[in-house]
């Protein structure tokens, strides 16, 4: 089944110049593609929009704060089951959970800064792609 994803490095991983070991870890999955791309600053209104579902919890402020603190790499990959696996290439959101050979297993640091979001369901995937790739 072919779906899309939308994928955000976050800012962790711009600054810490992982872009291209992260993009090419999907890059080498077979029959996926990135059908967009784009570097960009996140402002208050979309990232109150993305991450609407944790308005309210403890860590809200911190991780909006975050996520606007510089650029993100965001992405639309498309391909063979590819939400279940960016998640699964990503890791557990806690990269001390995470296991050696995912992306957060191998580069997190604290559970805030764990360098990826892929969206998590189809039904998350075609709202986020919404907010960030309007018209695509
Ligand atoms: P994401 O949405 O970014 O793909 O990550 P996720 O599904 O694995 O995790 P989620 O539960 O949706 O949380 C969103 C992001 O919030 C930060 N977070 N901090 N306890 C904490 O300090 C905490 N919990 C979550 C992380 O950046 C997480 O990816
Ligand atoms: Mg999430």
């Amino acid at each position: 089944m072919s779906q899309r994803t939308l994928v955000l490095l976050k800012p962790d991983a711009v600054r810490r110049g992982l872009v291209g070991e992260i993009i090419g870890r999907i890059e080498r999955k077979a029959g996926w593609r990135i059908t967009a791309l784009e570097l960009r600053e996140l402002d208050q209104e979309t990232l109150e929009q993305h991450y609407g579902e944790h308005r309210g919890k403890p860590f809200y402020e911190p991780l909006v704060a975050f996520m606007a603190s510089g650029p993100v790499v965001a992405l639309v990959v498309e391909g063979e089951r590819v939400i279940e696996g960016v998640r699964a290439l990503a890791g557990p959101t806690d990269p001390i959970a995470a296991a050696p050979g995912s992306i957060r297993g191998d580069y997190g640091t604290i559970v805030r800064e764990n360098l990826i979001h892929a969206s998590d369901s189809e039904e998350s995937a075609e709202r986020e792609l919404k907010i960030f790739f309007p018209g695509r």
